[in-house]
């Protein structure tokens, strides 16, 4: 069955800014998957937006201010002139075009409004469990809607009460975008938001004493805690690539020995890991969260004792048992569009059959 989708995205950044971290990747591969087999999708997101090939219609206000950094028990806040509370009013007034709505903000709003629509409203959410006030409002959005809440990884799922709620979806490229590579040149990469909780100076550290070079690419989100991390260890080869698009960042993963994965936090999926594999880069990760979900140990790279820079150093020196082409076959087996497209529409088809 054609479904008419409104996607309504992060509301942290413009797509396209690198600001909304893998969302902005989550929510371009998604319309796509789902666009290639005749759906119609429209996204609304912050001005400034951008995708390829898929309609965007940009709501001004203020973004908010990141989850990711606020405590258990911080209380729900709205800008004035909110551009969250400016999307959700543009959907309500659009609605009744569209047979179901997707939203990928990691935001109280959209889950509490959701019992208030009548078109069916999903969510699909983008990081582990971080404030009360969130757990609690998609715990309430449950009760009367089982099917709404979708997550990327079972461990994300775990670190929620409702853990066995959640649809996991994974994720899925378009794979024709990253060429596989076969030779690398000398050399490691780090993928990613540049914020301390994506822990950024294991890997420095690691490549310091590994006397390999370290191409740095990403949204660069903490400018003191970069300096600093560069300032610690002075020894380091780090090259800053900064946040580019996925052409051109591929163009330099491709050519890395590895891709280092080291998250301080539970992260939810871990996008940058399938770019490694589709190029062929075996990944070398924390066993922590999704990549450790991920990643085949010894396999398509090796996962290492969380915080264990000793440990990344080991994995390092054991590269040559890894097998580059079993990486792009893991990412065309698990993570291509067709496979996101698949695993979204059985989803789709759950939250419409209790709507
Ligand atoms: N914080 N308040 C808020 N809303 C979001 O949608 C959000 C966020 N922090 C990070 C984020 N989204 C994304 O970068 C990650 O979910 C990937």
């Amino acid at each position: 069955m054609i479904l008419r989708l409104l996607f309504v995205s992060t509301s942290v950044g413009p797509l396209g800014s690198g600001m909304g971290g893998g969302v902005e990747l989550t929510i371009n591969n998604l319309a796509h998957s789902l666009l290639l087999r005749g759906h119609q999708v429209q996204v609304v997101a912050p001005s400034g937006s951008k995708l390829f090939e898929v309609p965007v219609i940009n709501i001004e206000g203020q973004l908010q201010v990141s989850a990711q950094h606020q405590s258990r028990g911080t209380p729900i806040e709205l800008p004035g002139n909110s551009v969250l509370s400016n999307m959700w009013a543009y959907a309500h007034q659009v609605q009744a075009n569209f047979d179901l709505i997707v939203n990928f903000a990691y935001d109280w709003l959209p889950l509490y409004l959701t019992p208030f629509f009548r078109t069916p409203v999903a969510h699909l959410i983008s990081m582990g469990s971080l404030t009360d006030a969130m757990d609690q409002v998609i715990q309430r959005a449950l009760v009367q809607f089982p099917q709404c809440i979708a997550v990327h990884t079972y461990s994300q799922a775990q670190t929620f009460a409702f853990a066995e709620q959640c649809h996991i979806l994974g994720n899925g490229f378009d794979l024709s975008l990253y060429d596989f590579c076969a030779e690398p040149a000398a050399g490691l990469a780090w993928l990613g938001r540049i914020a301390p909780e994506k822990a950024l100076e294991d890997a420095v550290k690691a490549a310091e004493q590994s006397g390999l070079p370290l191409q740095v690419l990403g949204h660069l989100q903490d400018q003191d805690y970069f300096d600093q991390t560069l300032s610690q260890f002075p020894g380091a080869q780090v090259d800053y690539r900064g946040f580019l698009p996925t052409d051109q960042m591929q163009r330099i993963l491709r050519q890395c020995q590895a891709l280092l994965v080291t998250p301080r936090w539970v992260e939810a999926f871990g996008n940058v890991v399938i770019e490694a594999l589709a190029c062929g880069v075996p990944v070398i990760a924390y066993r922590r969260g999704g990549p450790a979900e991920i990643v085949r140990d010894g396999e398509t790279g090796w996962l290492v004792e969380p915080d264990s820079v000793e440990g990344l150093v080991d994995a390092i020196a054991n590269l040559s048992k890894i097998d580059r082409a079993a990486c792009r076959q893991q990412a065309e087996q698990d993570y291509s569009l067709t496979a996101l497209g698949d695993r979204a529409e059985q989803w789709f088809a759950k939250v419409l059959q209790q709507a």
